[in-house]
């Protein structure tokens, strides 16, 4: 069960208003509660902070704004005590552009370190091709020292490394052994699929020589210890995944695929050209990675990270239902295969903001506002976007408790809070009964307790169905049953199959009306808007 923390905006502990180390330390007590294993901790490593740490500028060293390594060394025997292994962040498609190789690199055509970044000659203002840059603009930029273009596949300040070349790919292994023997717990690898680009044919994903890295990368570096790792692969179809989470160990434990995750887009459009969000495409999506993967992979099990919208205003409904539709959310992917990933603050139900263009943070949000208003659209239209996908809805400070800034800090965060934190924080949550909090810890639980939850065999039922999500997990012991009624009206919920004796392990209802329904001949049951049951029945 892996935990994931957004550091500057977790736990500020010296009053500057963002999260920090010592403000993570102070938490390891309410997450130890939750249950999970691991955290997955988004990058802290010294950074100008072009993309919030995502541009690095020394791998050895922990941003000023988050502490010292000391601080970092320090979190990783606390969290030890709680059971708790830190998984770091790797970002190594590209560094920061203040990163001392960079520095070098374009200081002239002859340093030894220009090769460790992606040049290509033209001439000032015809960039090499047309490739533009994930957070808008052309990928190249012209640098006058040295008559040439560099490559950057993120933001100008985000230059890619040159996987080709041997002494990039060593210095980067003897880093990470740097880290492992810290005692770190794993790594996430910040866009892996990306790394062996291949610009001149407009390659980013999956270059030809992507397996040949990572395999090279998982033997000179993971194999060497216990780690679990999980790479970040936008690109990946269950096909790739079976290399990438192949169980011989060559690659990976995991990776992070979106499949189900770019659904709510516009065919061939950008993220932000919204569209429905197709509910039987979702099933079929996830009936597809639950069944090619098993036994021959790894499923990750997520609905949020730090890019993404908070997943109860996305899926669910973040207004009259969002307790029942956030326990409902979590109860559908925590009953399948895989390793499931907390987002920070999903475990309360934490929603999406509307802010001002003014509150926004985030460098992929406000490149795209400026594009879209040069290019003529709409603000409302544009806002609209903003609203269902800017990554800042998973950015904002967590929400504590209800005091002044919601217990993150007591200053004035980075970034807004959410407005309503006073009825949603984890203090009116942990202990509470029929709190989104306390369903998620008994999931944590569940899943230790089950082995069926972990080994068992998925079976899609109700494929059709326009409202209800149900499937089956079965070994040669038991079966477990999930049926999630995915909208806001009542949901007839018929199966041929039986279900006598079966035992209500969690229902987002629970309580207030422990029907036993027609189990004998079949199972017929009356889901509640957006209500969700989990059932054990032994062979
Ligand atoms: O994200 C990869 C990535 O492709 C995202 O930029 C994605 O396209 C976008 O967020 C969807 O809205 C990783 C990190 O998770 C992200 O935070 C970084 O900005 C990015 O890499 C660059 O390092
Ligand atoms: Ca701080």
């Amino acid at each position: 069960m892996i935990y994931q923390i957004y550091p500057r905006s977790f736990q500020d502990s010296n009053g500057d208003g963002i999260g920090d180390l010592q403000g993570i330390m102070k938490r390891l007590d309410y997450l130890e509660q939750l249950g999970i294993d691991g955290i997955w901790l988004s990058p802290v490593c010294k950074s100008p902070q072009d993309d919030n740490g995502y541009d690095i500028s020394d791998y050895q060293d922990i941003d000023p704004m988050f502490g010292s390594l000391s601080d970092m060394e320090q979190l990783i025997e606390e969290a030890k005590k709680h059971g708790i292994r830190i998984i770091m962040d790797l970002v190594l498609n590209h560094t920061s552009d203040e990163h001392p190789w960079f520095k070098e690199a374009k200081s002239g055509r002859d340093n030894p370190y220009h090769d460790y970044y992606v040049w290509r000659d033209g001439e000032e203002g015809t960039p090499p091709n047309g490739m533009r840059a994930c957070f808008g603009g052309s990928a190249w930029q012209w640098v006058p020292e040295v008559g040439q273009y560099y490559f950057h596949q993120f933001s100008v300040k985000q230059p890619d490394l040159n996987w080709d070349n041997p002494r990039v790919r060593q210095e980067i292994f003897e880093m990470i052994r740097w880290w492992m023997d810290k005692g770190v717990g794993g790594f996430r690898l910040d866009v892996i699929d990306q790394i062996a680009k291949v610009p001149d044919k407009g390659i980013t994903n999956n270059g030809p020589m992507l397996h040949t890295y990572i395999e090279e990368l998982s033997r000179e570096t993971f194999q060497k210890g216990d780690l679990v790792t999980v790479g970040e692969a936008w690109g990946a179809t269950p096909e790739l995944a079976k290399l990438y989470s192949n169980p011989d160990g060559r690659e990976f434990s995991m990776v992070f695929q979106f499949e189900h995750i770019n659904l709510d887009q516009q065919e061939g459009k950008e993220k932000w050209d919204l569209a429905p969000l197709p509910f039987l495409k979702l099933k079929e999506i996830f009936n597809q990675w639950q069944t090619s993967l098993y036994g021959c992979g790894w499923n990750s099990l997520f609905w949020d990270n730090h890019d993404l919208p908070r997943i109860v205003s996305r899926w669910g409904d973040d207004g009259k239902y969002r307790t029942e539709s956030a326990k409902m959310l979590a109860t559908l992917l925590h009953g399948m295969q895989g390793t499931p990933y907390i987002y920070q603050g999903e475990e309360l139900g934490m929603t999406n903001v509307k802010y001002d263009i003014q509150d926004y943070r985030d460098i992929e949000t406000l490149h795209m506002y400026q594009e879209r208003k040069d290019a003529g659209y709409r603000e409302e239209e544009i806002m609209a976007s903003i609203y269902a996908k800017s990554r800042d809805n998973a950015r904002t400070p967590m929400q504590w408790d209800g005091g002044k800034y919601a217990g993150f800090s007591e200053r004035e965060p980075w970034i807004r809070v959410n407005p309503n934190y006073r009825e949603i924080n984890s203090e009116a949550q942990v202990g509470v009964a029929g709190s989104v909090f306390e369903y998620y810890r008994k999931l944590v639980k569940m899943r230790k307790e089950y082995p069926v939850l972990t080994d068992g065999r998925f079976r899609l039922l109700l494929e059709k169905d326009e409202q209800i999500f149900a499937y089956v997990r079965e070994n040669e012991e038991s079966r477990i049953l999930v049926v999630c009624n995915f909208f806001g009206k009542p949901a007839l919920c018929e199966l041929e199959e039986a279900w006598d004796e079966a035992e209500l392990l969690i229902g987002n209802y629970e309580g207030e009306n422990d029907r036993p329904g027609e189990m004998r001949d079949g199972f017929l049951e009356v889901l509640r808007p957006y209500e969700a049951r989990m059932y054990l029945a032994r062979r």
